[in-house]
């Protein structure tokens, strides 16, 4: 049985008052909180092994790459993927997606060549393509989207082609919270020859992944969104992709051998990890995952459904609320974007935050989307393992109040705002 409020104790941020009121966090899909456990992990390191990895032969060097090495098989593990050697160490979801532009990419497309995008991506996925595009002269090619808020299916099947080289495309929407068919999506794509990259950063903490399963080429993700510390991600890729890849950077740890004039590469992945890596938080990554599997990935995916369907029903009692993306819960992770009727989405976040409540409000980082919807911004409540009930009712009536006075104000002044 999945205890919220056992889960709950396990944070302390979770105890802090902001504004004189209890902290209602409804902004994980930013970054979540940390269980004591990961903090733990992250003193304990820097308290009694902090050494750097793969070049020492004392102790603590020892023990340092042991527990980085192991930190990659349980990411790994995490993910379904087949052996380590397929998990480089990024600093995040965005480092990744850039590592698979530079080492793949540039060497890859060729003028001509397509690349398919979709409208709901973060800016992570895809500033790094057109980059590339200017580059290498390959074309860049968008899915858009259904009044529902998912992904014109119809239109994606149209747009692959025999000139189809990469079909990158998020997991789960960032704003919308659709979750989209990947695996059917990536079927299509293999049978133009084309490779797929996958946005895992909004899904891989909340439903469960194998990459196996997913089939996919490339999968890219964050430690911060998924209870594990800042600064640490993963690029998954199939091991012989990453065998037939260039190195992104250059550097310490990457090479083989140098000479003043030209050098040999790693093995992969260390290949694609030039300079003294990000130790401390793959290592207090690894209390992170342990707590998630503890839980269960189904049992999350099931809280949130639960959460999102609550969520979603109580928001549409906010008067003059528009509430973004899929209807139905099961078609979405725990992301709900709204607008209130002539109220900003940043006065929104404002007057939350004076009830303690944390949202995000903004284009969260993909504007294309919010032009294809006709807005500048939204507020966005997100939501993970810690998120109750009594949160997102706390969450509605302080929109009740918001909306209440920023239309006291407006009839006041005899105009809308
Ligand atoms: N892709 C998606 C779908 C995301 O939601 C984010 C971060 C990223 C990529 C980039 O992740 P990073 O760890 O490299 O920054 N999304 C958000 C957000 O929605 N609010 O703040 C960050």
């Amino acid at each position: 049985m999945y205890d919220v409020q056992v889960v709950r104790k396990d944070f302390p941020i979770l105890e802090r008052q902001v504004h004189g009121r209890p902290l209602v966090y409804l902004d994980s899909a930013a970054t979540s909180q940390k269980p004591q456990a990961v903090i733990d992990a992250l003193a304990d390191y820097y308290s009694r092994y902090n050494a750097n990895v793969h070049r020492g032969i004392h102790t603590l060097a020892e023990e340092a790459t042991a527990a980085y090495e192991d930190a990659r098989r349980r990411v790994a593990d995490f993910i379904g993927a087949a052996s380590p050697r397929s998990v480089v160490f990024t600093r995040n979801t965005t480092e990744a997606i850039n590592l698979v532009a530079y080492a793949w990419g540039r060497r890859t497309l060729r003028p001509g060549d397509e690349v398919v995008l979709t409208v709901m991506e973060h800016h992570s996925n895809l500033v790094p393509w057109q980059l590339m595009a200017q580059d290498t002269g390959a074309a860049l090619r968008s899915v858009d989207i259904t009044e529902d808020g998912c992904l014109d299916l119809e239109a994606f099947h149209k747009l692959l082609g025999p000139r189809t080289r990469l079909v990158a495309l998020t997991h789960m929407s960032n704003v919308l919270g659709t979750v989209n068919p990947v695996v059917a999506m990536a079927r299509a794509a293999h049978s133009y020859g084309a490779l797929v990259l996958v946005d895992g950063a909004q899904s891989v903490p909340h439903l469960p992944v194998r990459v196996q399963e997913l089939a996919c080429d490339f999968l890219a993700f964050s430690g911060h969104k998924m209870l594990g510390p800042t600064g640490i991600g993963a690029l998954y890729a199939r091991e012989e992709l990453l065998e037939a890849m260039e190195p992104f950077m250059g550097g310490g740890e990457m090479i083989r051998e140098v000479q003043l004039e030209r050098s040999t590469w790693n093995e992969v992945p260390w290949r694609f990890e030039a300079g003294t890596p990000n130790i401390a938080d793959a290592i207090a990554w690894v209390a992170a995952l342990d707590y998630l599997e503890a839980l269960g990935m189904a049992p999350v995916r099931a809280h949130e459904l639960e959460i999102t369907a609550y969520a979603l029903s109580r928001l549409q009692e906010v008067p003059g609320i528009t509430i973004y993306g899929p209807r139905a819960a099961e078609d979405r992770g725990g992301v709900v974007a709204f607008n209130l009727k002539e109220v900003h989405p940043h006065d929104v976040g404002t007057a939350l935050d004076q009830y303690g409540i944390a949202v995000r409000a903004g284009h969260h980082c993909a504007q294309p989307l919010h032009r294809r919807l006709g807005i500048g911004s939204t507020a966005r409540a997100s939501f993970y393992v810690y998120t109750t009930a009594q949160e997102i009712d706390a969450l509605v009536a302080a929109l009740h109040q918001t909306q209440e006075f920023f239309t006291r104000v407006a009839g006041r002044a005899g105009r809308p705002l």
